[in-house]
């Protein structure tokens, strides 16, 4: 395959409601959506970095820069590549995974669209729908927080997952359990605490959580290690997950015993795969992560969760629980479930007049 021309779009959506985290509030995603044209057509992707690097090192115009200045110039210097190459191709490039899988995954889109693929059977997806759950903010009051939280279960959720930060877990999390005794529940801190914090963590044992998310900082895996001797609540990483090594690692540490992949913050799909696959032979439960995608991202994340070890349910929502009208034709839930898309690459089409009017830039190279 050979690049044409790639086209790099600053798009901006509002979201239904504010999604408050530890680190910030989001009111609407923006995001990089890339188009690439080669000699085999037209394919697409997002880019899952947040407008500001708070999640993590990366940002949008940071990635925008990142793919004009190194990422497409070394690709277009390979020349005729498959999409399966270009982690390879990028290597020399250190870090900047989110820019990086947005190119591959249009790449791939682009190569599967030709052989009339789609990114589920080119991945072994085993399912044709997925168990969906849902990730819900930090919220102004309690009893705000019980009427989304309750919103999201009357819509057929089969996971709340709740943000929490210190000053926000014990109560909010008690009262949740109290009111929902029975559905999967789960945190996640998004790096808001620190080892001196374990006790604290220790009283969330009793509420029956599926797993803690990301509860120190991430390059403590240390500190997460000894953390999940000390509390009864599994311990999952997210940001710390970076590549295959990394997950290795923290399995080796036993700082994680379930994690979430997020195919941006590993580079990629084919590293996500591996990710999976290594799981899977060592017993680790996976599911797969959100970064609030539109339903380009959306589309790849769902094939990418038909694989046979993502035995949780992910943070894989309804385009409905983050957009009044999504980029492409919306995800709909059924019974807890979304249908994994079975058209050639991504399988989703995009709403090109949509996409125009939330376009703030855009930039041919
Ligand atoms: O896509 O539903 C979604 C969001 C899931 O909570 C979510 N993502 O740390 O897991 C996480 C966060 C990262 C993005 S927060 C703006
Ligand atoms: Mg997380």
């Amino acid at each position: 395959m050979r690049i044409h021309e790639i086209e790099i779009r600053h798009v901006g959506v509002p979201l239904v409601r504010p999604f408050r985290t530890s680190f910030g509030t989001q009111t609407a995603r923006d995001l990089l959506v890339l188009k690439v044209t080669t000699d085999v057509g037209d394919g697409w992707a997002e880019c899952v970095a947040m407008s500001e690097p708070l999640y993590s090192p990366e940002y949008t115009h940071g990635c925008a820069d990142m793919l004009e200045r190194f990422l497409i110039p070394a690709l277009r210097k390979v020349g005729d590549f498959r999409a399966e190459e270009v982690a390879e191709i990028l290597k020399p490039f250190l870090g900047h995974h989110m820019a990086k899988a947005a190119i591959e995954t249009a790449l791939l889109d682009a190569e599967l669209k030709h052989e009339g693929r789609s990114f589920a059977s080119f991945f072994g997806a085993t399912k044709e729908e997925v168990d969906c759950g849902v990730s819900v903010g930090i919220a102004s009051s309690i009893d705000a927080l019980l009427e989304e939280v309750g919103d999201y279960v009357d819509q057929g959720y089969r996971r709340i997952k709740l943000k929490i930060e210190p000053g926000w877990d014990l109560e909010p999390v008690r009262t949740v359990r109290e009111t929902w005794p029975k559905i999967l529940l789960q945190v996640d801190a998004n790096q808001a605490y620190s080892r001196d914090d374990t006790a604290h963590l220790a009283g969330l044992d009793k509420f029956n959580l599926l797993l803690i998310e990301q509860p120190l900082d991430e390059h403590d895996i240390l500190g997460h290690a000894l953390l999940s001797r000390a509390i009864q609540t599994p311990v999952c990483l997210d940001e710390s997950i970076t590549s295959l090594q990394s997950a290795r690692d923290a399995v080796a540490m036993e700082a994680t015993t379930v994690i979430n992949i997020k195919p941006g913050r590993v580079g990629g799909y084919f590293e996500s795969i591996k990710i999976h696959d290594f799981c899977v032979e060592e017993g680790i439960p996976v599911w797969c992560g959100g970064m609030l995608e539109t339903g380009i991202g959306r589309a790849a994340n769902l094939a990418l969760a038909a694989l046979p070890g993502f035995t949780l349910p992910g943070d894989t929502s309804a385009s409905n629980r983050y957009y009044l009208r999504d980029i492409t034709t919306p995800f709909v839930m059924v019974d807890g479930r979304i249908r994994v898309p079975s058209g050639p690459g991504i399988g989703v089409e995009i709403d090109h007049k949509f996409l125009e009017s939330v376009t703030v830039s855009k930039r041919t190279i």
